[in-house]
């Protein structure tokens, strides 16, 4: 279980804290080993240092793709230590044990994320390094891997208490890390080369991430969570700068970015927009002619869910709106961009998150989404139909109004954002009533209509904010009856997906109504 260490091989391209603890090993006896770059370092840090070149007795060739590539590394990492053959392989081979790797990897992620062109990407894809890792993890029984600075004093701190040895509970966990590292790293080239080649799909690419932040707890306070970034380049909660407040949980982020994802379906040249999330449904989203007016719309649609919620705006957010927003207790607001005035409103309310994105996401993206089920991962891409591509087809004897077929086209814009089954009664480029997640779509319209009646009582209103409305269904009605239950509220104008064995029934029922309807032809599941 206590291994001694007597040799340790430093290659890292990160060389942050490498030498202070390549001088703690060298003052506990340990021999150390180094490559181009990370050897330079230490013998100008004035450290004892073997070049691995005379390990291997053998040149760094190819501008350096071949430095650690050789029997004499590998064998050294790989060996059992208490095997006879093994032994006398490295004697008869002239073979020294490595006992500490230490080593990071050339900076693919970042070198990529940057827009590197293909050659360098290509460069960037370290051999070697990941290989070393590998090795050192794999015989872990007898090799301390080290992939990451931040456990440089853990691992002193362990040889000091252990007589200079190193106990194998760390080097487990160490091992553990090291995978992890590597097998992410993969991932992320695999990803970047599949981009290459083709537009984002599921197939034929790794799907992983790399671990961001350990978090205190998942969903609920008794399930642990971990946030994985995937490298992917879009504004978003991932890659958002985070202004003020306590770091974001798991529900948190994954409102967050239901609601960012909602917002970036308005094109701030066209309009302003924001979305009030709770459990990443919409409880109240809006358009008008500012971030301020869309907010008020928003909140009006639903003020008691509102509560703990948190908003997304389509554009920089300004001390109008943000004076709106902080009189309500709000847990998250995200952004692309914000002004002084308003940081300073925001500044005031310390537990108030702000998230800066520097941009929207481009809705018509590709992008990956993926979900777990029990054994498996479902990978897909991200829904990227947008109202504004589709054929829309008036099928009723009533064509819609300028105005209808606007709220028509807003309604349907949010109810790809809402949670199936999806009814979404909106009036003006603002929400009124939104029925998520029910099983059946009669249901989900029932409570979007009573919600509507909520909301029209909360505002004091004499008419039904239902009055003259429309409504949007994320997939077809399978019955008249989803549809007649929206008419009876108010509704006087439909988009659905169509596509039903019984539309000509739910369309017979739509024009003996007054309805106009339009059908999209794209269905927007979300579950
Ligand atoms: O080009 S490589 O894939 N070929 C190798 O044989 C090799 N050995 C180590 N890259 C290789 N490395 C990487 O070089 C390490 O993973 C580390 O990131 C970097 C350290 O180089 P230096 O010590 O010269 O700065």
């Amino acid at each position: 279980p206590l291994v001694p260490v007597k040799r340790a091989l430093l290659s890292v391209f990160d060389k942050t804290g490498l030498v202070p603890f390549a001088k703690a090993l060298s003052e506990r006896g340990v021999e150390l080993v180094s490559t181009g770059g990370s050897y330079k370092a230490l013998q100008e840090a004035g450290l004892e240092v073997l070049d691995i070149s005379e390990v291997t007795n053998f040149p760094e060739i190819m501008d350096g793709r071949v430095k650690t590539l050789h029997p004499s590394v590998h064998g050294g990492l790989l060996s059992i230590r208490d095997d006879a053959d093994h032994q006398a392989a490295m004697s008869e081979h002239g073979i020294t044990g490595i006992d500490l790797f230490c080593g990071n990897l050339y900076p693919f992620e970042d070198v990529v994320a940057k827009g590197a062109n293909y050659a360098t990407g290509i460069e960037n894809i370290d051999i070697g390094g990941p290989a070393m890792t590998r090795a050192a993890a794999k015989n872990h029984a007898y090799v301390t891997v080290v992939t990451d600075p931040a456990d440089y004093d853990d691992v002193i701190a362990a040889l000091d208490a252990n007589n200079g040895q190193s106990p194998i509970d760390l080097r487990k966990k160490l091992a553990l890390k090291a995978f992890a590292r590597t097998a992410a790293y993969d991932a992320a080239v695999s990803n970047w080369m599949a981009d290459q080649l083709e537009e984002a799909t599921p197939a034929h690419r790794a799907v992983g991430g790399s671990l961001a932040e350990v978090m205190r707890y998942g969903e609920n306070p008794h399930q642990s969570a971990g946030f994985y970034k995937t490298g992917e380049k879009r504004p978003g909660v991932a890659s958002a700068r985070q202004l003020q407040g306590k770091t974001l949980s798991y529900n948190n982020i994954n409102d967050t970015d239901a609601a960012f994802e909602l917002v970036s379906e308005f094109d701030p040249a066209r309009t302003s927009a924001v979305a009030i999330i709770k459990h990443a449904n919409p409880c109240g989203v809006a358009e008008a002619a500012s971030l301020r007016e869309a907010y008020e719309l928003a909140l009006r649609c639903d003020p008691v869910s509102a509560f703990g919620g948190i908003v997304a705006l389509n554009g920089k957010l300004d001390a109008e709106a943000a004076s709106e927003i902080v009189k309500v207790f709000t847990e998250v607001i995200i952004a692309p961009d914000a002004d002084e005035a308003a940081l300073e409103i925001i500044a005031a309310k310390k537990n108030l998150r702000l998230l800066l994105t520097g941009g929207l996401a481009d809705p018509r993206a590709k992008g990956l989404f993926v979900k777990s089920v029990a054994g498996g991962l479902l990978v897909q891409n991200r829904d990227n139909g947008v109202v504004d591509d589709l054929d829309l087809k008036v099928v009723t004897k009533r064509a819609p109004s300028e105005q209808e077929l606007s709220d028509l086209k807003f309604a349907f814009r949010v109810a790809k954002h809402v949670k199936s089954n999806a009814i979404v009664y909106a009036k003006d480029g603002a929400t009124v009533g939104v029925g998520a997640g029910q099983m059946s779509r009669i249901d989900s319209a029932r409570i979007a209509a009573r919600k509507a009646q909520d909301a029209t009582e909360a505002a004091g209103l004499s008419e039904a904010l239902t009055k003259g409305c429309v409504v949007a269904s994320d997939a077809f009605f399978p019955f008249a009856d989803g549809l007649l239950s929206a008419a009876e509220a108010g509704a006087t104008a439909v988009i659905q997906p169509g596509g039903s064995m019984r539309d000509d029934e739910v369309i017979a029922a739509a024009d003996e109504a007054g309805l106009a309807m339009v059908l999209t032809g794209m269905r927007h599941f979300r579950h």
